[in-house]
């Protein structure tokens, strides 16, 4: 064995201390340990570098599909979104979970791989190697963070004592930063790994562990089969979950929270109107939605007065952020009718505000180009009957390409902007 990874760990002797000696034993003893583990190909520099491949892949998709759908939702002035494609955000948000669910057996591999060149001695060698040693830190602990508050989110799981959201955005691009610096400092190592074809397999600092042709021990796991059921692990978690909103494997998805046919009047509840605390005061008969703010002709409307007004149809999905979605058909009053019948200005926006007393999803913000749209509906019913109480009854929000957390249900009120 040659190379500085494979040196045997130096406990100082010229300063001997109190506890010197008894320090000996067992850093020699773990450096022993760390070179027998860093001679398996399941822990070889290139095992590391498909892997960190992988992981990028994945963490920057998820990152770019998160960060969308946090601009959608709380859109900065520069920001706009338009209605089209309708189905564009069922994939976008659809690939954020899968890809963050694919990521858990791949950071759980990736973390197998290099936690022996975590015991490398001496830890620390250059300017460049602390500042690598250190990115890792955010690195770990936010990736560990990420996937576990939001694979949390996707089973409404929150133990802990701060807000989910803002947590999990935050983290995300220190996390993501993290990355950048990690991928800088490995870039170089990770091509030479990748373009050695020979099976020798390389330390952490891409020293020579075993020579090049010399035969890996017996007994371990190769490379191959090391990645191989990683793959398969991600395969597997995929599979179970990606049906929640891939509706030809709804039925393999017995992991995925929520089946996307499953549900009152065939499509899942998210918040029911018991939670929501609207039971009561949405089966009032005295209900009338109003539509008021910047308008010419302010509305009172009964559910008599709504069902006389042109109702329009359309297909379109419910898109939960927590990753399930489910198409439906769609009956109601269209947006932009009840806009200019107020005498709205053209290109208006507006708030669409609930019944429901509180809760972060009570209202939400209508864009130009969603109140524009000809298949954004206050719906009355869904799939060919009146919508039920925990749908939204009386009238539900419905728009093309839009986070379900932004359907509002319960609606009483449109605040023209
Ligand atoms: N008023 C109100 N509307 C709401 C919610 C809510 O909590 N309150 N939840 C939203 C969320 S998170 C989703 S995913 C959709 C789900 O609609 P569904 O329950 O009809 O499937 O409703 C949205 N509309
Ligand atoms: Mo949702």
């Amino acid at each position: 064995m040659t190379g500085d990874s494979a040196r045997p760990p130096d406990p100082a002797p010229d300063r001997p201390t109190p506890r010197g000696t008894s320090l000996r034993r067992p850093l020699a003893a773990i450096g022993r340990a760390r070179d027998k583990a860093l001679a398996a190909p399941s822990h070889d520099t290139r095992t590391a570098a498909l892997l960190g491949i992988a992981l990028g892949v994945s963490f920057t998709v998820c990152f770019l599909t998160g960060l969308l759908s946090h601009l959608i939702q709380h859109p900065p002035g520069w920001f706009h979104y338009g209605a089209r494609p309708a189905g564009l955000y069922r994939v976008t948000q659809g690939l954020h979970v899968a890809t963050g669910t694919a990521a858990v057996p791949l950071l759980l591999a990736k973390l197998w791989t290099v936690y022996p060149h975590l015991l490398q001695w001496p830890p620390v060698r250059s300017v460049a190697h602390v500042l690598e040693r250190v990115s890792i830190v955010p690195l770990v602990a936010g990736a560990l963070f990420m996937l576990w508050t939001g694979v949390g989110d996707t089973a409404r799981w929150y133990p802990y004592p701060f807000a989910f959201v803002p947590a999990h955005y935050t983290t995300a691009w220190i996390t993501i930063g993290a990355l950048v610096v990690h991928i800088g400092a490995k870039a170089s190592l990770t091509r030479d790994a990748l373009r050695r074809a020979d099976k020798g397999v390389l330390g952490p600092s891409g020293a020579r562990v075993i020579a090049d042709g010399a035969p890996l021990r017996t007994g371990r796991l190769s490379r191959r089969g090391f990645l191989g059921a990683a793959g398969a692990g991600v395969g597997i978690v995929t599979v179970t979950t990606v049906g929640q909103t891939l509706r030809p494997l709804g039925r393999l998805a017995v992991l995925a929270p929520r089946r996307p046919d499953a549900g009152v009047d065939g499509v899942p509840v998210n918040e029911t109107a018991g939670k929501a605390r609207v039971t009561e005061i949405a089966g009032r008969p005295d209900y009338r939605l109003t539509v008021t703010g910047k308008v010419g002709a302010p509305l009172t409307l009964s559910l008599a007065d709504l069902r006389d007004l042109p109702q329009h149809q359309a297909t379109l999905p419910i898109t939960c952020v927590e990753g399930w979605s489910a198409n439906a058909h769609w009956r109601g009053v269209r947006v932009r009718d009840l806009l200019a019948r107020a005498r709205a200005k053209p290109g208006a926006a507006a708030t669409v505000i609930s019944m429901q007393p509180r809760g972060a999803y009570a209202k939400s913000e209508l864009e130009a180009s969603h109140a524009a749209d000809p298949d954004t509906l206050l719906a009355m019913e869904m799939n060919g009957r009146p919508l039920a109480l925990d749908h939204g009854f009386p009238l539900r929000l419905i728009a093309p390409n839009r986070p379900g957390v932004m359907q509002t249900k319960w609606v009483n009120r449109l605040e023209v902007t």
